[in-house]
């Protein structure tokens, strides 16, 4: 392929920072899982429209293609991977916050998730189809393993009804279908096979397997109590941990297809109602990012706001601990809640 066309209005990361010379340093390589520029980039080519606009296929592809990579990531963490090292703390002993809405009149729900993927095997862009089965098959029996209020029940995509399905989408349990980036990165090769989700009976604790990443481990419940979600994630996590082995670098913390999800691979995010504050969008984007926060509508990324519900989210997830990210995200809300009162 000779190097990309972007139109001149797309502002991705990917076509700010793929020069031509890059392209020509780089369209050659492969990674030893067979992975190449083309792959990685295939998306962001694809969707013009990119926020990113490249997905890794492996471990490898955060070193073969770091001239690349790197500087994405530094632009978006605030981390220079060549100097820094990512550190990881998930004790909810040391997270010590107030629910930020104690009379539950602005946040609706609570939801935080960490991304995994299994270290023996291809990032998703890059998995086979018989490794997804793999992957699926020893995630799903690792996951009725657990006990208490981790003991769920996984269903699989291809056993859900049309009704079902779009049920746990429409109640924010479940990943939308046909997501176009994900399409052109390849993370949507024999879809439905593969996939599926994992619940308890509360719907308080799930897990996703083979969408974006093989694992998103979700804890999520209705109000602002944000600590007890941090507590059960990272009880699942901890459980999760001595049974599986996640792919992690030193540098990059938890690997991820996305390279805004590298590191603590965490979004925690309230769904907030903010009727007021919503038609000062200057201001409320001014609170965000004075707290690194990110606004997505309300039905997760590339939707829309409705009736001034927003979820937001703290933004960077590399060169942060979860802990950090979690009281990141808190103060910000608070502050949102207190700018909403005061109009
Ligand atoms: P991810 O967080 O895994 O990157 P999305 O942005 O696509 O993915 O969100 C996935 C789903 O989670 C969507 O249905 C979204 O509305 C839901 N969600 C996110 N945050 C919350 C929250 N605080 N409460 C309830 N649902 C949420
Ligand atoms: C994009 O480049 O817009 C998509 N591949 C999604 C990028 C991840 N989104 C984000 O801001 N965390």
């Amino acid at each position: 392929m000779p190097y990309p066309h972007f139109p001149k209005e797309c502002t991705s990361a990917l076509c700010r920072h793929l020069t031509p010379e890059l392209y020509e340093e780089l369209r050659d390589k492969k990674t030893r899982y067979g992975y190449t520029l083309d792959q990685l980039i295939r998306s962001g080519v694809d969707n013009p429209d990119s926020s990113i606009g490249v997905y890794a296929g492996d471990e490898e592809s955060y070193t073969l293609f770091a001239p690349l990579l790197d500087p994405i990531i530094r632009e978006y963490h605030r981390f220079d991977p060549r100097t820094q090292r990512h550190v990881s703390d998930m004790d909810p002993d040391h997270l010590q916050i107030d629910n930020p809405d104690p009379e539950n009149a602005y946040i609706l729900s609570t939801r935080i998730r960490v991304g995994r993927n299994l270290h023996c095997f291809p990032l998703g862009p890059n998995l086979a189809r018989r490794e997804r089965l793999i992957v699926e098959c020893m995630v799903s029996d690792t996951l009725r393993t657990l006990d208490g209020e981790l003991a769920g029940r996984y269903y699989p995509l291809t056993g859900l009804s049309e009704e079902d399905r779009k049920q746990l989408i429409e109640d924010h349990f479940l990943f939308k279908e046909g997501d176009r980036f994900l399409e052109s990165a390849g993370l949507n090769r024999d879809w439905p096979e593969g996939r599926g989700i994992y619940h308890n009976d509360d719907k308080t604790f799930l897990v996703w397997v083979n969408e974006e990443d093989q694992l998103r481990i979700i804890s999520m419940q209705p109000g602002g109590d944000i600590a007890q979600v941090f507590t059960r994630l990272s009880h699942a996590v901890t459980e999760l941990q001595k049974r599986l082995t996640f792919a992690f670098d030193e540098r990059l913390g938890y690997l991820t297809s996305c390279p805004t999800n590298l590191g603590t691979a965490m979004r925690a995010s309230v769904h907030i109602r903010l009727p007021k504050l919503s038609k000062e969008m200057e201001r409320f984007h001014a609170i965000c990012d004075r707290h690194e926060l990110q606004i997505r509508g309300i039905h997760g990324e590339h939707s829309e706001s409705e009736e001034g519900i927003f979820d937001v989210s703290n933004r960077r997830r590399l060169g942060i601990t979860e802990v950090e990210a979690v009281r990141q995200m808190a103060a910000g809300v608070r502050e949102l809640i207190e700018a909403e009162k005061e109009i």
